[in-house]
């Protein structure tokens, strides 16, 4: 999706670290309580270290809810971050992405066109009523809010397991026969694989081919019908990463992200969201050494805040592209508007929109 950002003025992208840090700094000052600055665990540190609060997406956004009196949350992460911030905080709160580029590749994957063609596909030639969509929370709000209007629910990688037990298993809960999963593949996967279903259960919506690139009776049989998205950063850990590590340090601990293949995900001794990568680190024995298959500057920073040996499980590291926008200067001269009183890139989720996600939203709170 293309989001514009102006190239900043060139008393930001000149100044030095220094220089920048002392804006940021000062312009934080004036701003006090009215400013709430989020920091999602991808960021880098020079951007980290003005962080309010660190956390998950989800996680960030609940905090700047529960922070009414911030007038300004400054989201420091990608763009349907920003948009969840925004429909769980208040109307007078006014979100900002520093950088209108920081989208996620992943979430782009699966747009509302698509994703209203497939459901119509679907439709025809099976009783929709007994489908449910679920989307990842790291997806348009547009599509959070198609799901709410479909009884479908959002979902963590911390909470995908319940979610989807909820929908399909929970005799409380809508008994779905079948789900639509969107954006990341291979969260649906793993999560249908802990539940005990197989691949048999499960087919791969390719939205860029008629009928998903699917037979008729595919689509009717699938307990899951996956979406071929995929994140780029846990894409990249393979089978491989992990055999050579073992080979180095057969006592070591490979902990990996459920965004990451399948076959990963088997091989490794843990798997689960950021939050959970970053407590089964802090529980490690000190001097354990622990190959993590999430993004860089997490790994980078649980080696450098914790008594365990942390690297990343591919020795070619992998950063969040889209992340990696947001940086000093960016932040600077976000945060110096506002002093100024002037809102740049503000991030607003229209009413109805919002309505619908925080319906899907809140149904999620209410499984977890
Ligand atoms: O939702 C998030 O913040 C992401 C990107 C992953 C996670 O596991 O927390």
């Amino acid at each position: 999706m293309l989001r514009l950002q102006a190239p900043l003025p060139e008393q930001y992208t000149t100044a030095s670290p220094d220089e920048l840090a002392e804006r940021i700094a000062a312009a934080k000052q004036t701003l006090g309580e009215r400013l709430f600055i989020l920091g999602h665990h991808y960021q880098r540190d020079e951007v980290m270290r003005w962080a309010d609060a660190r956390g998950d997406s989800f996680r960030l956004s609940v905090l700047a809810k529960e922070r009414p009196e911030a007038d300004y949350i400054v989201f420091c992460g990608v763009h349907f971050m920003a948009e969840s911030a925004d429909i769980l905080t208040g109307d007078h709160q006014k979100v900002v992405l520093p950088d209108l580029n920081a989208g996620c590749s992943m979430a782009d994957m699966a747009d509302i066109d698509s994703v209203e063609e497939a459901w119509e596909s679907i439709a025809e030639i099976t009783d929709i009523e007994r489908v449910l969509p679920i989307t990842y929370m790291n997806s348009a709000a547009d599509l959070k809010a198609f799901v709410g209007e479909h009884g479908g629910s959002v979902c963590t990688s911390t909470n995908a397991r319940a979610v989807l037990e909820w929908a399909l298993n929970d005799p409380d809960g809508p008994q779905a026969r079948q789900v639509l999963f969107f954006p990341d593949q291979h969260l649906g996967r793993n999560t249908g694989h802990q539940m005990g279903f197989t691949e048999a259960d499960m087919r791969v919506w390719n939205p860029r081919r008629d009928l998903g690139g699917l037979d008729e009776a595919d689509v009717k049989d699938a307990t899951f019908l996956l979406w071929k998205g995929h994140c780029s950063v846990h894409q990249r850990f393979t089978p491989a990463n992990i055999e050579a590590f073992r080979a180095e340090h057969p006592d070591g601990v490979v902990i990996v992200h459920p965004e990451c293949s399948h076959e990963v995900c088997v091989l490794a001794d843990e798997v689960g969201s950021t939050d959970f990568i970053i407590r089964t680190v802090d529980a490690l024995p000190a001097g354990t050494v622990v190959a993590v298959g999430t993004e860089i500057h997490l790994v980078q920073r649980l080696d450098a805040e914790s008594d365990k040996d942390v690297r990343s499980l591919d020795p070619l590291i992998c950063p969040c592209s889209t992340m990696f926008r947001i940086d000093d200067r960016h932040l600077a001269w976000t945060l110096e508007n506002l002093v100024e009183g002037n809102v740049v890139n503000q991030i607003a989720v229209d009413p109805d929109t919002a309505h619908w996600a925080r319906v899907a939203l809140e149904r999620m709170l209410s499984i977890t």
